[in-house]
């Protein structure tokens, strides 16, 4: 016999056990677009305790749509990012194609395969600051703050936190308006028009640490530092989460 309470306490039971494993992380992604996912991966790869917070209930951000929805990506460097973790491509005149569902459901199962966790439908609304440097990050359910409710959020303590929230960039927002950035203006710069040529370099050169403790992949490292948007190629965000990984592991 199925006991209608039996459910509810199988679900509340296992995501507490869940979160409280994950308050003290080594790195907290905000964002499960592709650079989100990526870095997620290899991070976990590495060993490192990680955790992404998708606002959305849907892990992978703007790729689901490839460009205009019709549901295929474009990529010119970093295919082999796609075909490790398993999703077809196809080389046509110098780039590689994918389908995009495909592509975010195989990133989705890499990350999580590598030992990284999605908490999806929360939202990060703050950091955390110690001494200085960024050290968690601070959550709320989306639905709650959807809602406008005045409910507090609570506290995830990690070692280093990834801004991968896409064009909005929103944690560096955050930071920016609290303490200034520690880049070059200090400033979040905004996005600039369209050069996929351009902005797919520029995507991963921009990945870096923007203020202590906190880091930029994706297309949100081209919002911080001012570079130009790409379009449907995703070549660069799937490098930038690459290097992101690469930068935080060696560090911790
Ligand atoms: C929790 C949040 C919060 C928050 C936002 O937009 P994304 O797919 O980001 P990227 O950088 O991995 O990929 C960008 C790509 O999808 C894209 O848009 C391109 C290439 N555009 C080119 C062009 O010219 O337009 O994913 C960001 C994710 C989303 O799922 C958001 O829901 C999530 O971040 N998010 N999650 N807390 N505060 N803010």
């Amino acid at each position: 016999m199925i006991r209608d309470i039996d459910i509810t306490r199988l679900i509340i039971e296992e995501f507490s056990k869940d979160f409280l494993q994950n308050i003290k992380i080594d790195v907290a992604i905000v964002g499960a677009g592709p650079s989100g996912l990526t870095a997620a991966k290899y991070l976990a790869e590495k060993g490192k305790k990680v955790v992404i917070f998708e606002r959305k209930l849907s892990p992978g951000g703007g790729m689901w749509g490839g460009g205009i929805g019709y549901p295929y990506i474009v990529v010119k460097q970093g295919h082999e990012i796609l075909e490790e973790a398993g999703i077809k491509c196809i080389k046509r005149d110098g780039y590689w194609i994918a389908n995009s569902i495909e592509a975010v459901a195989k990133l989705v199962a890499a990350a999580i395969d590598a030992g990284a966790t999605i908490f999806n439908g929360m939202s990060v609304e703050d950091v955390m600051v110690r001494d200085g440097k960024v050290c968690g990050v601070v959550v709320n359910w989306s639905a709650i703050m959807e809602a406008n409710l005045h409910v507090d959020p609570v506290s995830i303590e990690a070692s280093a936190v990834i801004d991968a929230t896409g064009h909005d960039c929103n944690i560096a927002k955050i930071v920016e308006r609290k303490y200034g950035l520690k880049t070059p203006t200090g400033k979040v710069e905004g996005e600039k028009a369209m050069w996929a040529d351009e902005g797919e370099k520029k995507t991963v050169e921009n990945t870096t640490e923007i203020f202590p403790g906190l880091y930029v992949t994706g297309m949100a490292a081209n919002a911080v530092m001012g570079a130009p948007r790409m379009g449907p190629i995703f070549g660069g965000m799937l490098l930038s989460g690459k290097k992101v990984a690469e930068l935080i592991a060696e560090k911790l």
